[in-house]
Formats: structure tokens, sequence, C-alpha cells
């Protein structure tokens, strides 16, 4: 398991506190001979339910300083139908092909501060070979409104021991294998 860092975010009352991210962290898990990275974003106030609003987190994993995926959190009913239906989740794009996978229901227990979201490490190609990430996150309450970007960068080396590397499956055949949805487009998030 990877030690939790955190990025911090001032309190600005930009977005509804129950939404505005009081911290992000990330920690990851052995699942298998895959990993799971569950960032976590703590909020300044308890949310009635948290598929209201939004986390978005860009990830980059090859150090270029430009995000090569970006893991948010959505209503699972209204990116798969266009219906809320008040269930949180994990949803991965690939923003480079524009491929989007559903990872994984989030944990975020209605009247909590906490918003827990999973990805699989092989999805976005990180190994023992390419264990780095950084990344920032932008936080919507559901208003509409345009935001808040949280400032500055997170970063953090996720350890692990894995049976293979997982290379070449970037946001490939692992997500279908585990029979979950490819196939809604990623302006349906919107
Ligand atoms: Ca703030
Ligand atoms: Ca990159």
């Amino acid at each position: 398991m990877s030690k939790a860092r955190c990025l911090k975010n001032p309190q600005t009352g930009t977005i509804n506190a129950s939404f505005e991210p009081r911290a992000i962290g990330v920690q990851s898990f052995p699942f298998g001979t895959d990993q799971i990275i569950v960032f976590a974003v703590n909020t300044y106030e308890r949310f009635s339910n948290a598929a209201l609003g939004e986390y978005d987190i860009s990830i980059d994993v090859n150090g270029d300083g430009k995000p090569d995926f970006m893991l948010f959190s959505a209503d699972i009913g209204l990116i798969e139908t266009g219906f809320n239906n008040g269930q949180i989740g994990s949803f991965l794009l690939n923003l480079v092909t524009g491929a989007l996978f559903f990872e994984s229901p989030a944990d975020a227990p209605t009247d909590g501060s906490i918003v827990l979201m999973p990805v699989f490490a092989s999805d976005m190609g990180i190994s023992p070979a390419n264990p780095r990430i950084s990344y920032s996150v932008t936080a919507f309450d559901g208003s509409g409104s345009a935001g808040e970007a949280v400032p500055g960068t997170g970063c953090d080396r996720l350890h692990g021991r894995y049976g293979r590397q997982p290379v070449g499956r970037v946001g490939g055949g692992t997500a279908a294998a585990r029979g979950l949805t490819n196939d809604a487009a990623p302006e349906s998030r919107d």
C-alpha cells in the first residue's frame, strides 16, 4: 500500500462547502496482479448526495506535465442512461483516445464528507516500471457553476507488487473483461 499524501485546498467558498474539497489524497492497494488506486476527496461540509457534484482528477502518468487521463465522479445513471439515479460512480476518460470506462461505484455515504474514487492501475498504464503519477483536481457542486480548480499538483509514487506487467492494456480490454460498459460517449457527462 502506498503512503497517502494530500493535496490541500484552502476554503474559499468558490463552490458550495458541501462539495468544496478540503484535501485530496491517493492510496493504492494490491488487487490480484493489479492495483487499485483510490483517490479520496474530503469536503469541508457534509453533502446529502455526492452524486450531485463532480470531481475531475486530471492525471499525468508519463511525466510530461500533460494529463493523460481524467478520473471523474458522476451520477452513474446520468452517464449511462442520461437520467440521474443518485448513485455515484468513478469513470476514467482516456484523454488521448477519448475512450470512457466505468471503473467502479464510488464510495460516498450520504450525509458524509468523503468521496472515494477507485481506478485500476492497469487501466492507466501504471506499473512497477511506470509507478509515478501527478494529478490536479477540479470540483463542481452541481449548481452549474464553473467549479473550482484546486491549486497545486499532487504527486505520488505508487508502490506495489505485480505478478505481471499490464503494459499495452491502457484503457483497453481490462474494463471490458470485467463486464463493464465502455460505450458511453465522453460528451454524455455534460
Ligand atoms: Ca477553495
Ligand atoms: Ca502525460
